[in-house]
């Protein structure tokens, strides 16, 4: 590595750049430099709400972007705005149509308006939701803005190329890998390494062996607060030390530490760096130090405030572009002259495209203003409101810079002045506005769950089949039968978690799995639920089809905040630009203790929307539910019932075949009485206690909901209450957790408050955790008993006559 400087012909020579690439390179820097001015007044000017820029670490990215071929990826922050222009997939003018939040994918195909800017993503995925071929595209992994989150799926993004490499039946997939060569490339920002999620996934990377590029963009700050608070000696190449791979061996990583206004230096680290990571699957670590940020943070604020005086000079003594003007300059490359034109032209064009993005941002929005105006104005016409009409519908073709909210708002009121006069113009705006309510509903609506044939809501149901001689055998050994099945049908299936590998989980669902199908299929990992949850997303990203075990549903709580940041949401961000069918599997409710019996479903099911949650009463139901996913290309969480394991049920004689449908519940137990709504382990309770309650002549069903997300798609809990006329919602969770939200599904949105005799009812945990022990979990959680209590009540108070008082 160099940082001294070379005449061109060692510039030639040395680093095979040849003069006009270099000013293709400073041009491009330029302009992207332009972005980030202009992009910053668009802000300040309030055309745009906020922005946040890459200004400062150009030159950096220009080195990255020469060895970052198609079919890598990406898994950076905001700031690599230069890199992706770089590489050409997002060009500045959809970048500004990010900026304003235009809503059309095509002028904004990363996020459709859906994120603020500085996501940058491109579309793995066809309209119909298939997959591309990802070979031919510079992959970016889709963004989000909380810090050090793109560290997680770093982890399995550049994991998959390992297997790629490694297993023979994954040469097929050619759309997704070349034998493995793919980098997959990290960038994050020296303040958010303090994030813990970033050690892990460094770790994790290293562990695995797996082909990461990982950059730490260092300017020393993280908003305003220095690297003195941020780590240890202020130095992160001083703590990195620790993951430095010893020369000959393939443990560990190369680290690099380079001036992030230093041209030469940079093309040389990251030529190295991608060298050994792309042929021997070397992970690197690039600590580029010394960069600035010229325009500060973001809009939000001026660097003025924290930064002393000497920064700020030394800032802009070391700005990159700066820097690299000075070396062409120096090399003879250039002369300032023919720089001032590169720049002027630059210039240009960056507001020529800025110009462009505006215009058709705004265009269909003035259209629609005009639209509203003239249906409001023949309204007008034949209303005594006539005055007020017109200045409202002149208020809004007035509007320069219209918002469709304003044109919404215009017509509401213009609905509530006229509410007492039946004019029959009015049909016609509330036409206008219906079509557009729905246009708007596509806008910022679709794509939360899959909508291409691939949905899992789609998957043909297909039942279990029994004979004679199908054993009865323990629930783990239906899941191990399954996940055999699933193995050998799906090449690109993978397993993995704590204790999955060798000891087959620690219920033994994989057991002898490993030995069958090998040490990658079903694997070890290190104590680490964040970037288990990341490396699935990576994998999944890249066409594989990871099944990643979280241990105990209680500790999905480290897991939830990628779940809920970043798996849950990929469809809707990139507005079906990409996805990750991730099968996130998990065991919880009964076992004993705070962290060993948690039924953590609401705080789960409100953070994941955008996943399904699935909670199989049993393991045959657990079973069908994997092969529906298995078909389909959707993220989902499923929580087999933790004391499952060692009950017999029968093994289904098609185990790899029969599935189990979505947001479709079953009914347990038929009663004509009373409607007890449950899932999971509560299944048999209250079976029990429904059993005991036919003792006093109460005859209630049971419904085993089974899906959370979904929830009951086709409404057949509402069936149940018509016949019964009595509900109650009975789980583990805390009170106003779950059962709460069933009751809404089933009571608001069903409309099951039409057929009810008596109040709904809903039958929750205690809102303390699980306390240890038979007795404590008794006091805990429902049982048969606390069932049978609180439908005898019901009972009661309906028919005092028939059901006296019992209990006091
Ligand atoms: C989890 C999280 N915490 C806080 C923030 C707010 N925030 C946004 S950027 C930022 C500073 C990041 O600094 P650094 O990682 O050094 O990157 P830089 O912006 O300097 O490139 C903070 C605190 C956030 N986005 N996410």
């Amino acid at each position: 590595m160099t940082d001294t400087l070379l005449g061109m012909k060692e510039v030639e020579k040395e680093l095979h750049l040849r003069a006009e690439e270099v000013l293709e390179d400073y041009r491009l820097a330029y302009k992207s430099r332009q972005v980030s001015m202009i992009g910053r007044r668009e802000v300040l000017s309030g055309k745009a709400k906020f922005g946040i820029f890459g200004d400062g670490k150009e030159i950096t990215q220009i080195a990255m972007s020469k060895v970052f071929q198609k079919g890598d990826f990406r898994s950076g922050y905001y700031r690599d705005q230069t890199l992706i222009f770089a590489l050409g997939e997002i060009s500045i003018q959809e970048l500004f149509a990010q900026l304003y939040a235009h809503t059309d994918e095509r002028a904004d195909p990363s996020t459709a308006g859906r994120s603020m800017i500085g996501h940058y993503n491109t579309r793995s995925l066809n309209p119909d939701g298939s997959w591309k071929n990802l070979m031919e595209i510079y992959n970016s992994s889709a963004d989000v803005s909380p810090t050090g989150s793109q560290m997680p799926r770093l982890v399995g993004l550049a994991y998959a190329s390992r297997l790629y490499r490694e297993q023979d039946e994954l040469k097929q997939f050619t759309q997704f890998s070349k034998n493995g060569n793919e980098i997959a490339f990290g960038t994050i920002g020296n303040a958010s390494t303090s994030e813990g999620m970033f050690w892990e996934a460094l770790n994790a990377i290293g562990v695995l062996k797996a082909p990461a590029i990982i950059t730490i963009y260092d300017d020393e700050y993280g908003i305003s607060v220095h690297n003195q608070h941020q780590m240890v000696k202020s130095n992160l190449s001083e703590l990195l030390k620790g993951f430095q791979r010893l020369p000959g061996t393939h443990d560990g990583y190369d680290l690099y530490t380079v001036r992030g206004w230093d041209y030469p230096a940079l093309i040389e680290t990251y030529r190295q760096a991608a060298n050994n990571a792309r042929s021997g699957h070397i992970p690197a670590i690039i600590h580029v130090i010394e960069q600035t940020q010229p325009f500060g943070h973001s809009t939000s604020g001026s660097h003025e405030r924290y930064k002393s005086k000497e920064r700020l000079a030394w800032e802009e003594e070391f700005d990159c572009l700066k820097k690299l003007r000075e070396w062409i300059i120096e090399q003879d490359i250039a002369t300032s002259a023919e720089l001032e034109q590169i720049e002027a032209s630059g210039h240009r064009e960056v507001e020529e495209l800025r110009k462009k993005a505006w215009q058709a941002y705004l265009l269909p929005i003035q259209e629609e203003s005009r639209q509203a105006a003239n249906l409001i104005n023949q309204l007008a016409a034949t209303s005594s409101h006539a005055a007020e009409i017109r200045k409202i519908s002149q208020h809004l073709v007035q509007n320069p810079n219209p918002l469709r909210r304003d044109i919404m708002i215009a017509i509401q009121d213009v609905l509530i002045l006229t509410r007492d006069e039946p004019l029959s113009e009015k049909q016609a705006v509330i036409a206008w506005r219906n079509e557009q309510e729905y246009l708007i509903q596509e806008r910022y609506g679709s794509h939360l769950y899959s909508e291409s044939p691939l949905s899992a809501l789609k998957v043909e149901p297909v039942k279990p089949v029994y004979s004679d001689t199908s054993p009865l055998v323990y629930g783990f050994e239906v899941l191990n039968a399954c996940f055999d099945a699933a193995l050998a049908r799906e090449p690109r299936l993978y397993a993995f978690g704590e204790d999955v590998g060798k000891l087959g989980d620690v219920n033994q669902g994989f057991r002898g799995l490993q030995e069958k199908y090998g040490q990658l299929r079903v694997s070890d990992t290190g104590i680490r639920e964040t970037t288990i949850i990341g490396q699935a997303i990576g994998m999944a990203q890249r066409g594989l089809r990871p099944i990643a075990e979280i241990q105990y549903l209680d500790y999905m709580l480290y897991a939830l905040q990628i779940m809920s940041d970043d798996l849950a949401t990929l469809l809707w961000r990139t507005k079906g630009g990409q996805k990750a069918p991730v099968i996130v599997r998990t065991r919880g409710h009964r076992l004993e203790g705070i962290w060993h019996s948690g039924s953590l479903m609401a705080g789960i099911i409100h953070l994941v929307r955008g996943m399904h949650v699935l909670v199989p009463r049993n393991m045959t139901q657990a079973a069908g539910f994997y092969n529906s996913l298995l078909l389909s290309d959707e993220p989902a969480v499923v929580v087999e019932v933790l004391n499952g394991y060692r009950l017999r049920e029968r093994l289904p004689d098609n185990i790899g075949e029969f599935t189990v449908p979505l947001g479709v519940p079953e009914v347990i137990r038929e009663g004509a009485d009373i409607t007890i709504v449950t899932y999971g382990a509560c299944c048999r309770i209250a079976l029990q206690a429904a059993e005991r309650l036919s003792e006093l002549h109460i005859d209630a069903e049971v419904v085993d909901v089974q899906s959370l997300l979904p929830f009951d798609v086709n409404g057949s809990i509402l069936e149940s209450l018509k016949k019964t006329s009595r509900i109650l919602f009975v789980d583990e969770d805390v009170p106003g957790g779950t059962t709460a939200y069933m009751l809404q599904e089933v009571i608001e949105k069903q409309g099951g408050y039409y057929w009810l005799d008596s109040p709904p009812h809903t039958l929750p945990g205690a809102p303390h955790r699980p306390a240890y022990g038979s007795d404590g979990d008794y006091w805990t959680k429902p049982n048969s008993e606390t069932i049978f209590r609180a439908v005898y009540e019901m009972m009661h108070e309906a028919d005092p006559g028939s059901y006296p008082r019992i209990f006091g």
